[in-house]
């Protein structure tokens, strides 16, 4: 396994109150033409980090994904795997995640035993990750592959202590997770009261497609804000 090179980036920023961008690049949508603009955008807008996975693969080369965006970009690779089989040594990191908002335990630890021997052999480094879905106001994939039901988005403090549990368990960051495309992002009091109650670094994600919901969610305490869809429909998000 690699020294903590990344994370201790991620918390260095965070510890300073240096708000961080994410771009998600999911494999099935990941043209050559596409993340040459991906690419061209990122370095544009200071994006500090590629995340790279989905909920369910139906196709796309996760390897070649990953091999490109770092034939293009320096910045760092880190898979969000949607399952054990998205494990891959090219990238810089993988977020190691467990469903913390699940009592799925498949989900909680089930995963996370078959994907440790592929790890052990890799050499990447592992970030354990509280990943918790909030309900974005519509069913996501994460949700249906995941087989659990998201913390609702108006009981903040269950997302609070969620997330404050994940730190005792001694995970180094937390990621609030509205689902890719969600129709609601999550509320700003959520990320407030996890971020109020936390202090290892906040990933917040799901239905964020303008800059304004960026700075909300910033403002809110999020350290990293990740993009995932807007990108793939093309918003012009930063204009
Ligand atoms: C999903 O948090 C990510 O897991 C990003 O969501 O695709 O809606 O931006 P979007």
């Amino acid at each position: 396994m690699q020294p903590a090179a990344i994370y201790s980036r991620i918390k260095e920023n965070a510890d300073a109150s240096k708000k961080m961008l994410a771009f998600l690049v999911d494999p099935d949508k990941a043209e050559d033409a596409y993340l040459e603009k991906l690419c061209e955008l990122a370095a544009a807008q200071s994006v500090d980090i590629f995340l790279v996975g989905g909920s369910l693969l139906t196709g796309g080369d996760l390897e070649a994904c990953i091999n490109k965006l770092k034939s293009l970009s320096t910045i760092p690779v880190i898979i969000f795997p949607g399952s054990p089989s998205q494990i891959s040594e090219s990238a810089d990191a993988l977020l190691f995640l467990s469903l913390l908002s699940s009592r799925n335990a498949e989900m909680l630890i089930g995963q996370q035993v078959v994907a440790a021997p592929y790890l052990y052999k890799c050499n990447i480094e592992v970030i354990s990750t509280a990943y918790l879905l909030i309900d974005g106001g519509k069913q996501t994939t994460a949700s249906y592959i995941s087989n659990s039901t998201p913390i609702p988005a108006d009981k903040s403090e269950i997302a609070a202590y969620t997330a404050l549990a994940g730190q005792y368990l001694g995970m180094k960051q937390i990621y609030l997770d509205a689902g890719s495309g969600a129709l609601n992002n999550i509320p700003s009091d959520l990320i407030k009261a996890v971020s109020e109650k936390i202090d290892i670094p906040l990933i917040v994600g799901g239905g964020i497609d303008n800059h304004d919901k960026i700075k909300a969610a910033h403002d809110a305490g999020a350290d990293i804000v990740v993009i995932g869809n807007a990108l793939e429909k093309g918003l012009k998000i930063f204009d």
